[in-house]
């Protein structure tokens, strides 16, 4: 019996190193605290749970709180007392809530919190040694108690806290592209997580455990659906179903945002036209907006797409982005909502460099939009490539508020097969100086709305998550969904400090393990922009998937969709000349950087082909001619994945057996494919620079007609265990 019962604990015990580690568990993995003597020590410091609050938020940050105080410490506290009565008591709560905050000389320091923010701080209660979380809000305390376990995940010292943190932007979004058949748009992580079909009856545990892992981050709203949208959501069948969602992710500070498309007084409304300054479509978005507000009484508002590859919007009525957004933003206003217009248009029939059209488009309507609406501008002036310079509508507009939109997902970055941290995107673009007012006009400051006092501001992260065992179809791709909310929240924070957080409460926190994969994460995007795109490439991947090398793609639909339209390579060199002697794109830049971009000596090599068409032969700084420094370049990307994989597979003594090996697996492939970026670019675009391979490298392993063909399979498919 007694042996049965060891062969039993013995198999579970393999089976949980085996298969329990899916990567499900995220950042929130609340595994007891390895180092006996941190244990101990903490163990004193947490006695006792004085946690009186009831409401439902207050409850889930009680939930969570228990949860990971019986996980990381194994100490299954109550929460029934109303004030500290032992040492190392942790009080919980708003001075609304719990009376012994309220009698704590906090009043100045919460003052300073806001609507969102907390502290936590180490004080005494009637002699008695007390470490208090303090918010204005329930979701304050929600956001403080995260901050507290993750001091525990990350191995902080508990004793004389002093920490106060509030949110820098109000509105925290993911963007889901998410369709109502389950198909997530650009989604490479398994089918969207709302079962449309079960929803409104069935809850899906994952609902939950998806707000737990945004409110840990501070993220305050979800945009359920696709950008490209569908009429149906905004009918009341779909209406309810969004509504059990939202009634998930309210107890979690998150409110529910939809996208509406434009042309839904057609399609589900049954008038005759969406032209937005027509009555009878005015009052059909009042109404529908009246009784959206039914089934979501806290609705955050409407995330639109308009006259944008090929979504219908004003301008199908000869009306501009801010009639359209106006209509939206009154049918909300008098609910509190708010109207999300995005910025990313770019039209065919107009020859302008599409990186111009954005800015051509929106400039001009700067000062027409309601207080309500914030428009949404991507980060760059393209889409989303591995590199761009930031978008010269950041800065343009100063009487309008502008939102930021990262995209997490990684479309034209190896989406969820490459390994590439975005914390060192986000801050390159966030920090990037507009001088729109003059030095320190940050990105940041700009999607913050200090810069030009707006009262909404707002960033948006469109979303990596599916229905994926580990959510992000990689596991560390939960480090950019973590990034990104981290960022949202506090745009100073280091992309290393960030890095180094997650890794601790995803893996361990030991230092064999975090110093080499922190930085491993830190060089990750640059070694995708060096086998992909380096030096100011962009778009240059295959068609339509965006998976791939395409530089040879000539003959899609539009101009613009053609890799041949951005790099513009010929025997004369290569790069798009958006100079005052080209496109003249430059000029809607802010002085310093609109000079620093149009003269090539002066721009960084970074966005060197961006900018500027230069020669084969040209000089580089490394003293390197183009041709040869682009070849460097591209065959640098691949040997640092292969570093990376390298000091991978040393690691393997820190890391639970499936979660190595499927990392493992995914930076093996990695490294095909980014040989395969590499081979197929440099092959194409040496039928152009006539030059060679520099001695030394080597060399590819096919014929260019082999990349170039569709059917071209870089390595054999995933093992089951990652399909
Ligand atoms: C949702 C890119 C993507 C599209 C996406 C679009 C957008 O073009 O390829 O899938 O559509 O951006 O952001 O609207």
């Amino acid at each position: 019996m007694k042996r049965n019962l060891l062969a039993l604990c013995l198999l579970l015990l393999i089976c949980s190193q085996t298969y329990g580690e899916s990567g499900y568990r995220l950042w929130l993995r609340y595994d007891k605290v390895k180092d006996p003597a941190l244990l101990e020590n903490y163990q004193r410091m947490v006695t006792q749970l004085v946690f009186p609050g009831k409401s439902a938020v207050l409850n889930a940050a009680k939930q969570e709180l228990k949860l990971g105080l019986k996980g990381l410490l194994g100490q299954d506290l109550n929460a029934a007392a109303v004030s500290p009565t032992l040492s190392g008591a942790l009080l919980v709560g708003t001075p609304a809530s719990a009376k012994a905050i309220a009698a704590l000389p906090l009043a100045s320091k919460l003052k300073a919190l806001g609507k969102e923010g907390f502290l936590i701080q180490s004080v005494q209660v009637k002699g008695k040694a007390t470490t208090v979380i303090a918010a204005n809000s329930d979701v304050g305390v929600l956001y403080g108690v995260f901050k507290y376990l993750q001091l525990l995940q990350t191995g902080k010292p508990l004793s004389n806290l002093n920490i106060s943190s509030a949110p820098k932007i109000q509105l925290r979004m993911l963007n889901h592209w998410d369709n109502l058949d389950r198909s997530v748009e650009r989604g490479y992580a398994g089918l969207s997580l709302w079962d449309w079909k079960t929803l409104p009856d069935v809850s899906n545990p994952r609902y939950r455990d998806y707000a737990r892992a945004n409110a840990s981050l501070g993220i305050n709203g979800t945009a359920l659906t696709n950008v490209n949208a569908n009429a149906k959501i905004l009918t009341k069948e779909y209406l309810v179903k969004a509504a059990a969602l939202a009634d998930v992710f309210r107890s979690y500070g998150i409110k529910v945002y939809l996208t509406a498309r434009f042309s839904a007084p057609i399609e589900v409304g049954g008038l005759k036209t969406a032209d937005p300054l027509d009555p009878a479509v005015r009052q059909w978005w009042k109404d529908k907006t009246t009784e959206l507000y039914k089934y979501i009484p806290d609705f955050g508002g409407f995330l639109v797409k308009a006259n944008s590859e090929g979504q219908p919007g004003p301008q199908n009525y000869g009306r501009n982005h801010a009639d359209g957004a106006n209509m939206l933003a009154d049918a909300v206003a008098p609910h509190g909502g708010i109207v999300m217009w995005r910025a990313f248009v770019y039209d065919n029939k107009v020859p302008e460099d599409r990186a111009k059209q954005a800015y051509s488009e929106f400039k001009p309507l700067d000062g027409t939009f309601r207080k309500n609406v914030i428009v949404q501008v991507k980060n760059g002036p393209i889409d989303f490539q591995p590199r761009e310079p930031f978008s010269p509508l950041f800065g343009a507009m100063p009487k309008t508020p502008q939102m930021m939109e990262f995209q997490i997902t990684m479309e034209y970055l190896g989406q969820s097969t490459h390994l590439s941290y975005l914390g060192t995107y986000f801050k390159e673009v966030l920090d990037a100086d507009t001088y729109s007012k003059g030095k320190g006009s940050t990105v940041a400051r700009i999607v913050d709305g200090s810069l030009d006092k707006h009262s909404i501001s707002a960033m948006a992260g469109v979303a990596n998550i599916g229905l994926d065992s580990n959510w992000c179809g990689n596991i560390f791709n939960q480090a950019n969904w973590y990034v990104y909310g981290r960022l949202a929240w506090d745009h100073d924070l280091q992309a290393e400090t960030i890095a180094d957080e997650w890794l601790k409460m995803t893996f361990t926190s030991d230092s064999g393990f975090v110093a080499p994969v922190t930085q491993m994460m830190m060089a990750s995007r640059e070694n995708v922009v060096n086998y992909m795109t380096p030096l100011g490439l962009h778009h240059i991947m295959s068609e339509g998937t965006h998976y791939g090398p395409g530089p040879w793609v000539n003959s899609a639909e539009r101009p613009d969709w053609n890799s041949t339209y951005y790099h513009r390579a010929d025997s004369a060199g290569i790069g798009f000349d958006r100079t005052s002697k080209g496109t003249n794109a430059v000029a809607q830049y802010a002085a310093p950087v609109r000079e620093m971009f149009e003269q090539v000596e002066k721009t960084p090599e970074a966005y060197l082909l961006w900018f500027h068409h230069l020669p084969w032969t040209y000089k580089m700084k490394s003293g390197n001619t183009l041709w040869n420094e682009l070849v460097d370049r591209y065959y640098f990307g691949v040997s640092a994945v292969q570093l990376t994989r390298h000091t991978w597979a040393g690691l393997e003594p820190h890391v639970d057996a499936q979660r190595f090996k499927a990392i493992t697996a995914l930076l093996e492939r990695q490294e095909q494919e980014a040989k395969w970026y590499r081979d197929g670019c440099v092959l194409y675009f040496q039928t152009f620079s006539k030059m060679p391979i520099p001695a030394g490298y080597e060399k590819p392993a096919h014929e260019l007609a082999a990349y170039m063909n569709p059917n071209f399979i870089p390595m054999p498919p995933l093992p089951a265990i990652l399909q």
